[in-house]
């Protein structure tokens, strides 16, 4: 299976990045984390993106704070697909990292999540993924059918004595 590359503005930024590592994890998803910033390491993560799809990676998610140019930087050396995460890590509450991070200009995508949404980066990882690999396929529906239930679950548990 191809890897995910994770690669974060700062190490400031690792908290953040705790639920995309379980969940790439629980998803037996290989992954690589790496420090690179935009513009203090700028040659050194054009570098990494550069050689990504050669090096065996099938997705890049990039996580940053404040003028979050990381996504795009890295978006700009590959056509590998890159989900950006802005971090909320700022004065701005990350809505800075948010629209720095999704206003890309055309040509140039950059998918991004939520705010903090590294669950959710990963999630659109493993789909990407997922299209050309069936046994992950089938784990992201085993999960799905697991919210399923567990929202029907939290309703019932409402209403112990049944509703009318
Ligand atoms: C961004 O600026 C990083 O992604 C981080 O979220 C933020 C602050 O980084 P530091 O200057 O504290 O390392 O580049």
């Amino acid at each position: 299976m191809k890897k995910v590359a994770v690669i974060m503005g700062s190490d400031h930024d690792l908290p953040v990045l705790k639920g995309a590592f379980d969940t790439l994890e629980s998803l037996g998803i290989p992954w690589e984390a790496h420090v690179f910033s935009a513009h203090r390491t700028p040659f050194e993560a054009a570098d990494f993106s550069r050689t990504a799809e050669e090096n065996g990676f099938g997705v890049i998610i990039a996580a940053a704070g404040k003028a979050a140019h990381l996504a795009g930087a890295l978006a700009a050396q590959t056509v590998l697909p890159v989900i950006g995460i802005p971090v909320k890590s700022s004065t701005l509450d990350g809505l800075d990292a948010l629209l720095s991070t999704v206003q890309m200009p055309g040509g140039i995508p950059v998918a991004t999540v939520a705010i903090d949404g590294s669950q959710n980066a990963a999630l659109l990882a493993a789909q990407i993924l997922a299209l050309s690999d069936s046994e992950l396929s089938e784990k992201l529906k085993d999960l799905r059918k697991q919210q399923h239930e567990e929202v029907l679950n939290k309703d019932r548990n409402l209403n112990p004595l049944g509703s009318c």
